[in-house]
């Protein structure tokens, strides 16, 4: 058989390195264009098998009269890109990592979708399922591509797998045993023409399920609830508001296993906190359960307490360094849309100074507003959005800075004992970072210099 030509679209240091290693090493020929030069991968480069074909800085549609049989399409590079337009007339099937490592994987799936709240409840639903006894490894949009994980996964492992709309955009057979939606609301509005296309793309997650696929959902968000299409999967639904297949109800979570209600856990008992985090249990609950059903077993409760007792949450989320002269510190630097800052800012008492801005998403930033008269005192604007929030919220105390030091200073003349100071800027951060995580680790050392009177702040 003719060896299969494909090309990797994307050279980033995550998905289009591991999709090429990894196809290159199953025997295809693989190529991989990227629009950065050959000098600004090269430290990719150096990771990638030498039997790989580099096409640096050029992604001109003319590269497919090589003829490719298939194109690997990497998450950050949208399909509206003329070289994948070309592709489309010629009928060349772009895909997404995703499908390559469905295509490979032996393990059972767990998929998790939404705006907020994914790498969470990824996280957590593997750490309950490991807790629980199961081989579960997480992985996709947290950070870890998929296809990295599959040379190690057995039958009877669990892939927890982090899935972005942008991933979901382009696969055609993946298909989950337990899918999820935590909720949405608006992002990456400037990559899709109308949220009910982010949407769209997001439901990809849940097209292929089948009557023996299980697929949970947000019951208190009204634009899913509205706008499910008809699947084929059994649905199941979380709520803090009201009688759902799992619920609050006065600090507990409560499962509704044909109408007998078990208690689960005590929200208060969690080190994760908020009630964002409540919806994240509630959700890592039932696709433990769900997935203790795939393999026919029924889960031990206790377990499954003790595991969402232990959790310890993520770095970058209403993460709590600590106080420095009565002032407490949190870190939200994952916080890149509106969604994500209201969830922060709820679960937090008022007198917030808010570090705020950054690269826009094409998010409605006013959607801000009521929750941040209610909590924050003043905002410290940053990044390239300093301008557009300060008309924004000019009814609202504010002022611009200039860098995260600049800002961590303002918002220390600008606050009280008592007071909270909240990096959770809505925003992207690529105007001063290379990424969220790069952000928040210069908050924390910031952070850090203050409390060893390294950062003059008086
Ligand atoms: N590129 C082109 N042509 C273009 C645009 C980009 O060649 O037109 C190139 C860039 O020059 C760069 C490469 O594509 O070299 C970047 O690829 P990538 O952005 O897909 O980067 P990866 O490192 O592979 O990271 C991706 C995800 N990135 C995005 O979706 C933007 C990571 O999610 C994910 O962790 C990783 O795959 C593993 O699955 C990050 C993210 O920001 C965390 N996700 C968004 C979010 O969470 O909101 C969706």
């Amino acid at each position: 058989m003719k060896t299969q030509h494909i090309l990797v679209v994307g050279l980033g240091y995550r998905t289009g390195l591991a999709s090429a290693n990894f196809l290159v090493d199953k025997g295809f020929e693989v190529a991989v264009c990227d629009i950065k030069s050959c000098e600004e991968l090269s430290p990719i480069i150096q990771k990638l098998d030498t039997r790989v074909k580099v096409i640096a800085g050029n992604q001109h549609p003319s590269l497919l009269a090589n003829g490719f049989d298939e194109i690997v399409l990497s998450p950050g590079v949208p399909q509206s890109i003329p070289l994948i337009q070309e592709a489309y007339r010629r009928a060349i099937p772009v895909i997404s990592e995703i499908e390559l490592a469905y295509r490979y994987c032996k393990a059972a799936i767990v998929g998790v979708t939404g705006t907020d709240g994914k790498s969470t409840v990824t996280m957590l639903i593997a750490h309950c399922l490991n807790r629980l006894g199961f081989d579960a490894h997480p992985g996709g949009n947290i950070g870890i591509p998929f296809i990295s994980l599959v040379n190690s996964l057995r039958e009877d492992s669990v892939a927890v797998i982090e899935l972005s709309s942008f991933q979901l955009e382009t696969v055609k057979t993946f298909k989950p045993d337990v899918a999820i939606i935590t909720n949405l609301t608006p992002d990456h509005l400037d990559r899709y023409d109308s949220l009910y296309d982010y949407f769209n793309a997001k439901m990809n997650i849940a097209n292929n399920q089948c009557k023996d696929d299980y697929f949970i959902f947000n019951k208190d968000d009204e634009f899913i609830v509205n706008n499910m299409p008809a699947l084929q999967s059994q649905q199941h639904s979380f709520s803090l508001l009201g009688k759902a297949d799992c619920f609050y109800s006065n600090g507990a979570i409560v499962m509704d296993s044909n109408g007998k209600t078990k208690l689960v856990a005590h929200a208060s008992n969690m080190k994760i906190s908020g009630l964002h985090n409540v919806q994240n249990a509630m959700a890592a609950i039932l696709a433990s359960t769900f997935i203790g059903e795939k393999f026919g077993n029924n889960i031990d409760i206790k377990v499954l307490e003790e595991a969402l007792y232990s959790f310890e949450g993520l770095p970058h989320r209403v993460q709590n360094l600590g106080e420095y002269r009565g002032r407490i510190f949190i870190n939200d630097s994952k916080a890149t849309t509106t969604g994500a800052v209201i969830m922060a800012l709820k679960s937090l008492r008022d007198n917030v100074i808010l570090i705020l801005g950054g690269r826009a998403k094409g998010d409605d930033y006013s959607r801000l507003k009521t929750i941040i008269k209610g909590k924050v005192k003043v905002l410290v604007l940053i990044g390239e959005t300093k301008d557009e929030f300060a008309s924004i919220f000019s009814d609202i105390p504010h002022v611009k800075a200039f860098s995260m030091e600049d800002a961590v200073i303002k918002a220390m003349k600008l606050s009280a004992k008592g007071d909270t100071i909240l990096l959770s800027p809505a925003c992207a951060s690529f105007d001063m970072y290379k990424n969220y995580e790069e952000r928040g680790n210069h908050f924390i050392e910031i952070y850090s210099k203050l409390v060893q009177g390294e950062l003059a702040w008086m």
